[in-house]
């Protein structure tokens, strides 16, 4: 599961199996943005609404051959988008790239990723405790990229009423997860105003999964 070689500058354990990986995107940042703004302008960010009718504070979008949705249906994964009818957007190369080789640091070695969801906060948008359980098998990580405004993250444990720990997410960062922790509960706290000189008034998470 993890490695203790692993361990390098920058690497902190939140718990059994996670890790967070400080800065670990920030030679990439205007690659990043440059390919996130040609993915939003084929498939852009739309507020979801959740099985009970809740129309979710956090924008979201998808790229890769599967994309996290939600409606009165239910959440699943969708291998077209529901707004354009048309597939999600390619995963670009450099983001499966940087996913596989943060969750190999965290000792996840064989992590391919078929879906990522991108997740758009703007001040006041948050994401309530949940689980990420819409995927096949949970021996694959989950591994998310913070960009823009930092967030604070709560992490806790196996039911909803575990006590939580938070965590500032910040950009560039990458958080790797999975193993014994992989369908701990957590959730993101309202965020604060604030403005990022790359990315204005808004933070942007990408979750990179093994859905199939
Ligand atoms: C976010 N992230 O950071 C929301 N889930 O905006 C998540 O819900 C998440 O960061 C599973 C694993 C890592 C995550
Ligand atoms: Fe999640």
């Amino acid at each position: 599961m993890t490695r203790l070689s692993a361990v390098g500058a920058g690497m902190i354990p939140l718990c059994d199996g996670a890790w967070l990986l400080k800065g670990f995107l920030l030679k990439y940042e205007q690659a990043l943005l440059q390919n996130l703004e040609r993915l939003t302008e084929h498939s852009p960010f739309r507020h979801m609404v959740t099985p009970g009718g809740y129309r979710m504070s956090v924008s979201m979008t998808n790229c890769g051959p599967r994309g996290w949705v939600t409606d009165e249906r239910g959440y699943r994964y969708s291998e077209t988008d529901p707004v354009t009818g048309r597939a999600w957007p390619d995963m670009p190369a450099l983001f499966s790239q940087l996913a596989q080789q943060a969750a190999s640091e965290a000792g996840y070695s064989d992590f391919c990723p078929d879906a990522c969801l991108i997740n758009r906060y703007v001040p006041g948008a948050k994401l309530s405790l949940h689980q990420d359980k819409d995927e096949q098998d949970f021996t694959h990580p989950i591994v998310s990229f913070s960009l823009g405004l930092p967030a604070t993250f709560d992490f806790g444990g196996r039911t909803r009423r575990a006590p939580v720990t938070p965590y500032m997410l910040e950009h560039g960062d990458v958080v790797v997860w999975g193993g014994p922790s992989r369908l701990f509960y957590h959730g993101i706290r309202a965020l604060k105003k604030g403005h990022h000189a790359q990315m204005g008034s808004q933070r942007i998470n990408l979750t990179f999964r093994c859905a199939h």
